[in-house]
């Protein structure tokens, strides 16, 4: 197993020679360490099946199943599939996914700590994921704004992006928004906390879930919001600013990223092709940063 940082995008390492099948306690160690530390591994030429897949997830922490079951593999619930590929006529997994900036499962009271994304099918053009670190953005914060932020919460829901299920068709857009507020009220974290597993501090917001930041009172600040979005790079709709990374991926790649120092988003398309991916999350309970 090689660990090399990557030539392309702003972070990232790549990791050849990595045999899910074979790979020691030390190699987990190892890659568990540099997606810590570097945020990002693509893990090249992985031929896994859905079982192999979520049993790799396994080796790194305790895989938790969406709470939707829309998204679900008909074979393993554990993996999320993300697809707008009809199989035997049959819509499988939830197409146009995470289409807006966010953390996974930001919404809820435990966020996961790594993201394993494998694509199955992946497009010609406009492949890919944009990706921002939230460390590195706290860090380049003004000390005005690290001062603002201070005794803040900031406060998530799933509420605008909860995808319209199959079964909701002709119900009143109230009721399901009232059942996504029972079902996943919102959730707050202090709006700059210590990493759990490094020295660094996350600005842990995002475009997509984030509702609002509120100061020791009580105040919501949406001016604050908007200013803390802006300076990492989140309301840029050009894609150009100076913290956003593009990671690129070919067939055989798995990507595993540090989902609490992150913030994600798909790489919007104009042209819907084919495209099809899995992905896993876990917990994880020992820290090997
Ligand atoms: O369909 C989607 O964009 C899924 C999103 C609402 N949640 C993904 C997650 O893991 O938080
Ligand atoms: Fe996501």
């Amino acid at each position: 197993m090689n660990i090399t940082p990557q030539t392309t995008g702003k972070f990232g390492v790549v990791v050849d020679g990595f045999d899910a099948a074979t790979a020691s306690a030390a190699d987990i160690a190892a890659l568990k360490h540099a997606v810590y530390t570097d945020k990002i591994a693509v893990l090249k030429d992985q031929d896994l099946d859905p079982k192999a897949f979520l049993a790799l997830g396994s080796r790194l922490g305790t895989p938790e199943t969406y709470y939707e079951p829309i998204y679900h593999h008909p074979e393993v619930k554990e993996v999320f599939v993300s697809s707008n590929v009809e199989q035997d006529g049959k819509q499988v997994g939830v197409p146009k996914t995470g289409k807006f900036w966010h953390s996974d499962y930001q919404f809820m009271p435990r966020p996961f700590d790594l993201t394993l994304i494998y694509p199955q099918v992946v497009p010609t053009k406009n492949r890919g994921t944009f990706f921002i670190n939230l460390c590195a953005a706290y860090e380049a914060l003004s000390d005005e704004l690290k001062a603002a932020v201070q005794d803040t919460v900031a406060w998530h829901s799933v509420r605008r992006y909860f995808k319209i299920r199959p079964t909701d068709v002709y119900r009143p857009i109230s009721e399901v928004l009232d059942e996504v507020d029972e079902r996943t009220p919102p959730v707050s974290f202090p709006t700059a906390h210590r990493h759990r597993f490094t020295d660094e501090t996350v600005l842990y917001l995002s475009e997509g879930f984030t509702l609002s930041i509120k100061d020791s009172d009580g105040r919501e600040q949406p001016e604050l919001l908007r200013e803390l979005l802006a300076a990492t790079g989140q309301l840029d709709k050009g894609f150009e600013h100076e913290h956003i990374h593009l990671q690129t991926f070919e067939k055989g790649d798995l990507l595993v990223w540090d989902n609490r120092s992150l913030v994600h988003r798909a790489l919007h398309t104009a042209t819907t092709e084919p495209a099809v991916s899995y992905r896993v999350t876990v917990y994880d309970d020992e820290a090997a940063a």
